[in-house]
């Protein structure tokens, strides 16, 4: 029986050794529980990093580790500490990741790293291989993995191979600037679908490809080595019943079981006479989500609308992210020094304008959060998608809360009903930050009706059935063109 094999840079579960023993702990990141569907239905293995190096395993671990992966249906790729240094830390995040998102200034260009980025998806490629027999469809996720599509198709040229990337694709002109740019494009064009969050990333792949390949575009086809390769967009949705249900179940939940956060929050809602809303911001610490631009919007609010002091609260969330980078380190520093600098000049005896917590929270404390703010602020400078937009509207089940997202987002392509900003223009920020904290309940509910209809509707299993029904007509068209 034909299986499905989904590869991402990281498998979908974390290991924790104790004593010896080996416990798994699923991920709860977007691209985890999107594939989640796919994985558990039917057949189907998924392919990845465990996060433990080969420097960390001895033997007996190692068969343990592998049983432990088998159970879920995983499969590791053995990576070394300098795998994961040039690969992760070099390649990926300090190369593809800042050029994928207009920061060219944070590019750099190592013909090192660059060579372990492509041993590593050799590596990839093999443990593809020793798994795959015939008639199985891959399906590969994001920047990590751009060569593998090809190198699989080398060893496999029947293969059915789907690529979706997480992240924006560049414009040409950014693009173009990269030295190994013919080999990226090369290296994706081994799948014959490939699927972007947006039209915009779509149009700028394949004018990446008309100009740099001089390869020629047929509507979004391409026509190539008797194959044809498909390009389309397909918008990542979320779990929204999980998040329906849980915002449910939150709000019924009994005083008694409160989580400390929502303690927290109900006891800074008592204080002084007046509530202060909650305005929400929540990311990965990374210098694309746009979070000192937020900060000094913010900033730039209160000095504007000083009547919101006392009456608003930023309750900001960052999760640690890929700490030892330089400039995740910089950026970290800039953060927590806004946050002393503005919570000092505006601080009250009763009232502090940000709460700022620096770490990952359990799923029961972000449902608190996003059920209990009246505004979500997501100004990201460039976002692939931003699920979190999505997941704060999924979660009010009251219908209330206000929306304000960056238009740099992928999702503001299909939440126009919320707010629509540019993350640099601090006088719109402050501007619909004060619309939104004064937004009638009728309207709330109104644009809320709209975008959780849509959310419902494109779910992400809607989304990764889209993705591998398209995949399957692709590989029947390949077929009838090849038999022509
Ligand atoms: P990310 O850059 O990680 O994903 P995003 O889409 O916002 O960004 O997803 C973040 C996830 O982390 C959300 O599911 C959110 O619930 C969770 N999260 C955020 N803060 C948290 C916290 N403090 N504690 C626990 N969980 C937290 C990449 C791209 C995006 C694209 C996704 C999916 O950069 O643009 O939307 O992939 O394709």
């Amino acid at each position: 029986m034909s299986k499905t094999i989904i590869i991402s840079n990281r498998l979908p579960l974390q290991l924790r050794i104790h004593d010896n023993t080996i416990e798994t702990i699923p991920s709860v990141g977007g691209l985890a529980t999107g594939m989640r569907s796919v994985h558990t239905q039917g057949d189907s293995i998924w392919i990845g990093w465990s996060g433990l190096t080969e420097e960390e395993f001895n033997l007996e671990l190692k068969t343990k580790v592998n049983e432990a992966l088998q159970k879920h249906q995983c499969v590791g790729v053995p990576l070394t500490e300098d795998d994961i240094e040039g690969f992760y830390y070099g390649f990926s995040n300090n190369t593809l990741w800042p050029l994928f998102h207009y920061f060219m200034e944070y590019t750099e260009f190592e013909k090192t790293t660059w060579e372990t980025y492509r041993s590593v998806n050799q590596k990839f490629a093999d443990v593809v291989i020793q798994n795959l027999d015939d008639g199985d469809t891959v399906w590969i996720h994001d920047y990590q993995l751009l060569l593998l599509p090809d190198l699989i198709r080398k060893k496999k040229p029947e293969v059915s191979i789907g690529f979706f990337l997480h992240i924006p694709f560049p414009s040409y002109e950014v693009f173009r600037t990269i030295p190994c740019r013919e080999e990226l494009l090369e290296g994706m064009l081994g799948a014959d679908l490939l699927g972007f969050h947006t039209y915009d990333y779509e149009r700028h792949f394949l004018s990446s490809v008309q100009r740099v390949l001089g390869h020629e575009i047929h509507f979004n086809n391409i026509h190539l080595d008797n194959r044809i390769i498909k390009v389309d967009s397909f918008p990542m949705g979320i779990d929204y019943n999980k998040f329906r249900e849980a915002a449910e179940v939150h709000n019924q939940k009994a005083k008694k079981d409160q989580t400390e956060i929502q303690q927290e929050i109900d006891k800074h809602l008592k204080e002084g006479s007046n509530k202060a809303k909650l305005i929400l911001s929540i990311d990965r610490l990374d210098y694309t989500k746009g979070i000192a631009n937020r900060l000094r919007a913010f900033e730039y609010f209160l000095d504007k609308y000083p009547q919101f002091k006392g009456k608003a609260r930023l309750v900001m969330l960052a999760v640690p992210s890929r700490a030892n980078v330089p400039q995740y380190q910089r950026l970290k520093n800039e953060i927590d020094q806004l946050v002393g600098r503005i919570n000092g000049k505006f601080a009250e005896v009763s009232w502090t304008p940000i709460w700022y917590f620096y770490r990952s929270l359990p799923f029961e404390n972000l449902i608190d959060l996003y059920t209990s703010s009246e505004v979500a602020l997501l100004t990201p400078i460039r976002d692939g998608m931003n699920l979190v937009a999505k997941e704060y509207i999924a979660s009010r089940v009251d219908k209330k809360g206000v929306l304000i997202l960056s238009e740099m987002t992928g999702a503001s392509n299909e939440m126009s009903e919320a707010l629509i900003i540019n993350p640099n223009n601090f006088e719109e920020i402050a501007d619909t930050l004060k619309f939104a904290l004064e937004m009638p309940e009728e309207e709330q509910i109104k644009r809320n009706n709209a975008l959780q209809k849509r959310l419902k509707r494109y779910n992400v299993e809607k989304w990764a059935n889209d993705f591998m029904e398209s995949l399957k007509t692709t590989k029947d068209d390949t077929q009838k063109y090849t038999l022509k």
